[in-house]
C-alpha cells in the first residue's frame, strides 16, 4: 500500500516536470501589464525630444492598466503613450498663459508675467525712454552732458556755458538765476573741484526746485467722492489726462466717475464718453451746450450717492468770445462746493511742455483765479527741452503731480522729485563709468 502510494506521487511529480519543461518558462499570465512601461520607454527614447518622465516609470494609473495592444495597434498606442505629457502650467506665451485681466480694463499697472511684481508706481526706467528727446544729443539732458566731456577745467566759464544751456531749454531767466547763484557761490568756495562734483550739484538744485516745500505725490482719495478738477487751455491735454487718471486709479481698486464739464464741443463730451467706456467709468454728461457748472454739480451728487471714490471733471480750455474763461471755472469750483462741501479737493492745471514758456503766462492766469493744488505736465516726451519742468514748478511754486509721456493710457507717470531728475539727468551706465 505504502509502496502504491509513494509510486503515485512520483509519478504525478514526473508528470509536472515534464509539463513545466514543456512551457519554456514563458512568462505567467499577469505579465501583460508589467510590459507596457516598457513598451513606452521604448518608443520613448525614439522619440526626439521626449521628456524623460515618459521612459521612466511611472505611478500606476487607471490608463496603466489596460491590457497590453499587439502588433500596429500596439506600435500607435505605444506612440500616443509616449509623447511628453503636457506640463502643467502652459509657458509665457502660449494660449492660456496670457496675462488675465479680470475686467477688461486696460491693464496699465499688469505684470508682463502673471505673477511678477507689480510695476512700482514711479518708473524711473520707463520715464526715461519717455524723454528720450531731452535726453538726445541735442537735448537738454545731452547738451549739459557733452559740456562735462573729456578732461576739463572747471572754472566761470562752465557755468556761462551751463546758463546758456539752461535758458535755451525753457527753464527761464528767473529760474536759471537762481540755480547759477548757487553754482557760482560754490564754484568761489572751491567746492566744486572736478565735473562730477559740478553734475551733482545741479542735480541738487533740480531737486530742490522740484520739491516745492515737499507738496508732491499722486492724488490719494481721502473723501467719498474725493473731486478733482482738470483746468487748462485747449489742447493742453486734459480730457487724455482724465482718461489716464481714471485708469490708474479704477486699477488700484477705486469707483471713478467722470463729469463731461466741457459743454462747449459735443466732441468734447463723446471724447470724455470713450474714455469711461475703455476704462469702465460712468460720465455724467448734460444736453448739448448747457451749462457746465449744473453738470459739475450733478456729477458731484451723483458720487455722493453712489459712493464714488473719485470724481474727476473735466473742463472746457477755450469758451465763446464773450465769455471770461477764469469766471467760468471759478464758478464750476464754487458750484461743486456747493454740491459737497470742501469740493474740488484737488485743481490740478494741465500744461502741455511743448508750448514751452508760452505756456507760463496763461498758467500764470490760471494760478490767479483757481487754488490749484498741482500740475500736470503733458507732452513731454514731445519736447527736446525738459528743463522746462524746472521753469513752470519754480515760477509757480506748484508742484508737478503726473507728467504725461505720450498718447497711451500708461503714459501717464507719477512725479517724484528724485526719480524725475534720475529719469532726466541721470547718467547712463557707460557716463558714470567713466
Ligand atoms: N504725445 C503726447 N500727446 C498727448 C499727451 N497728452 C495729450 N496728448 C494729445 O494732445 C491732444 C489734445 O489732448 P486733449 O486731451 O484733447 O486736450 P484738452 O486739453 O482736453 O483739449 P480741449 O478739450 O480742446 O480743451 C490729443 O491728441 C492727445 O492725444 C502726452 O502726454 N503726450
Ligand atoms: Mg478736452
Amino acid at each position: 500500500m505504502t509502496i502504491a502510494i509513494v509510486l503515485v506521487v512520483a509519478a504525478v511529480l514526473i508528470v509536472a516536470f515534464f509539463l513545466l519543461k514543456k512551457s519554456g518558462g514563458e512568462a505567467p499570465a499577469t505579465r501583460p501589464t508589467v510590459a507596457r512601461p516598457e513598451l513606452r520607454g521604448e518608443a520613448a527614447r525614439q522619440r526626439p525630444g521626449a521628456a524623460p518622465q515618459a521612459a521612466s516609470p511611472q505611478p500606476a494609473s487607471p490608463r496603466d492598466q489596460a491590457p497590453a495592444a499587439t502588433g500596429a495597434a500596439a506600435d500607435v498606442q505605444a506612440e500616443t503613450r509616449g509623447a511628453p505629457e503636457e506640463p502643467q502650467g502652459a509657458p509665457a506665451g502660449q494660449a492660456g498663459a496670457e496675462p488675465l485681466t479680470t475686467d477688461g480694463a486696460v491693464p496699465v499697472e499688469a505684470p508682463a508675467e502673471v505673477g511678477a511684481p507689480r510695476r512700482p508706481m514711479v518708473d524711473v526706467e520707463g520715464m526715461r525712454r519717455g524723454l528720450a528727446r531731452s535726453r538726445s544729443q541735442e537735448g537738454f539732458f545731452g547738451r549739459l552732458r557733452s559740456l562735462f566731456a573729456g578732461a576739463r577745467q572747471i572754472d566761470e566759464s562752465i557755468a556761462q556755458e551751463i546758463e546758456e544751456v539752461l535758458l535755451t531749454s525753457d527753464v527761464g531767466v528767473s529760474t536759471t538765476r537762481t540755480i547759477l547763484d548757487r553754482i557760482r557761490e560754490d564754484l568761489e568756495r572751491g567746492d566744486l573741484s572736478d565735473p562730477s562734483k559740478v553734475w551733482e550739484a545741479l542735480r541738487r538744485e533740480a531737486r530742490r526746485i522740484l520739491e516745492v516745500d515737499g507738496r508732491a505725490g499722486p492724488i490719494v482719495p481721502r473723501t467719498k467722492p474725493t473731486v478733482v478738477l482738470l483746468v487748462g487751455v485747449n489742447g493742453a491735454g486734459k480730457t487724455t489726462t482724465i482718461g489716464k487718471l481714471a485708469t490708474k486709479l479704477v486699477g488700484e481698486g477705486n469707483q471713478v466717475l467722470l463729469a463731461a464739464g466741457d459743454t462747449f464741443r459735443a466732441a468734447a463730451v463723446q471724447q470724455l464718453k470713450v474714455w469711461g467706456e475703455r476704462v469702465g467709468c460712468d460720465v455724467v454728461a448734460g444736453k448739448d451746450a448747457s451749462d457746465p457748472s449744473s453738470v459739475i454739480f450733478d456729477a458731484v451728487r451723483k458720487g455722493e450717492e453712489l459712493g464714488a471714490d473719485v470724481v474727476l471733471a473735466d473742463t472746457a480750455g477755450r469758451l465763446h468770445t464773450k465769455t471770461n474763461l477764469m469766471a467760468e471755472m471759478q464758478k464750476i469750483a464754487r458750484s461743486a462746493t456747493k454740491a459737497l462741501a470742501g469740493a474740488p479737493h484737488e485743481t490740478l492745471l494741465v500744461i502741455d511742455a511743448t508750448n514751452g514758456q508760452n505756456a507760463l503766462a496763461q498758467a500764470k492766469e490760471f494760478a490767479e483765479a483757481l487754488d490749484l493744488t498741482g500740475i500736470v505736465l503733458t507732452k513731454l516726451d514731445g519736447t527736446a527741452k525738459g528743463g522746462v519742468v524746472l521753469g513752470i514748478c519754480d515760477t509757480l511754486r506748484l508742484p508737478v503731480r503726473y507728467v504725461g509721456l505720450g498718447e497711451r493710457a500708461d503714459d501717464l507717470h507719477e512725479f517724484s522729485p528724485e526719480a524725475f531728475v534720475e529719469a532726466l539727468l541721470g547718467r547712463d551706465e557707460e557716463d558714470a563709468a567713466a
